[in-house]
C-alpha cells in the first residue's frame, strides 16, 4: 500500500488453532506525517486479541498525539485487561525525522537506503514492560530519516536475525514476506511490518 509518505506491506499469522492473532497494527496517515505501530496482546487467542484491540483504537482516536503520551493512554485504558507490547513509530516528512518508542518486545529496525550512512540499521531500544501492567519509565528517541529507508517492525512470532533480508531495493511487500517464510516460529501468532519512507 502506499501513502502520502511511505509504501508499506503487513504479513500476519495466527497461532494454529485460533481463531483471532494477538497481533495488531495500525498505520495511520497524515499530510505531512505517518505513524505507524505494531501491538501483540499478551498470550494469544481472544483475550489477547481483546488487549491488542484497545490499544490500537487508543492510538487511532489519539494519533496526533506524541508519542510518549500514546503510550501513557494505551497503558491507563489497559488496565484490568492482558496488557500489551507495543512499539510505535512517527514519521514526520516535514522535518525527516522518525521518533520510534517501543515498550516490551515488538523488534523495531532502520535500514538506511544510502551505503555512505553509517551505521546502516539502527535498532529500536526497547524498555522492559507491559502496558496495562509494570512498567519502566518511557523513553522514546529521535532519529534523522531519508527517502529510501525502510522500517521494520516484528512481533516475537518472528525469530531475530531477520536483518539480513532488509535492503532498499526490494519492495516492502517481498521484504515482508521473505522474513514471515524464513523466520517466523510455529509457537505465536506473527506479525511482521516494512515501511519504505518517500519523503514529501
Ligand atoms: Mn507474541
Amino acid at each position: 500500500m502506499v501513502d502520502s509518505l511511505i509504501e508499506w506491506h503487513v504479513v500476519q499469522l495466527t497461532l494454529k488453532g485460533q481463531e483471532k492473532s494477538g497481533d495488531h497494527c495500525l498505520v495511520k496517515p497524515f499530510e505531512t506525517s505517518v505513524l505507524v505501530a505494531v501491538v501483540d496482546g499478551l498470550g494469544h487467542g481472544e483475550e489477547a486479541a481483546a488487549a491488542a484491540k484497545i490499544a490500537v483504537d487508543v492510538l487511532e482516536a489519539n494519533a496526533r498525539d506524541d508519542v510518549i503520551a500514546l503510550f501513557k493512554r494505551s497503558h491507563e485504558a489497559l488496565r484490568g485487561s492482558r496488557g500489551v507490547v507495543m512499539s510505535v513509530a512517527l514519521l514526520n516528512g516535514l522535518e525527516g525525522t522518525m521518533t520510534w518508542m517501543g515498550v516490551g518486545n515488538v523488534e523495531g529496525l532502520l535500514a538506511r537506503a544510502n551505503p555512505d550512512i553509517k551505521p546502516q540499521k539502527e535498532s529500536l531500544l526497547i524498555r522492559a514492560g507491559v502496558l496495562g501492567g509494570p512498567l519502566a519509565i518511557l523513553d522514546a528517541s529521535i532519529i534523522p530519516i531519508m527517502p529510501g529507508d525502510t522500517l521494520v517492525f516484528a512481533t516475537d512470532g518472528i525469530r531475530s536475525g531477520f536483518d539480513e533480508e532488509i535492503n532498499s531495493h526490494d519492495p516492502p511487500k517481498e521484504i515482508a514476506g521473505n522474513i514471515m517464510s524464513k523466520y517466523s516460529k510455529d509457537s505465536d501468532d506473527a506479525l511482521v511490518l516494512v515501511a519504505r519512507y518517500g519523503g514529501i
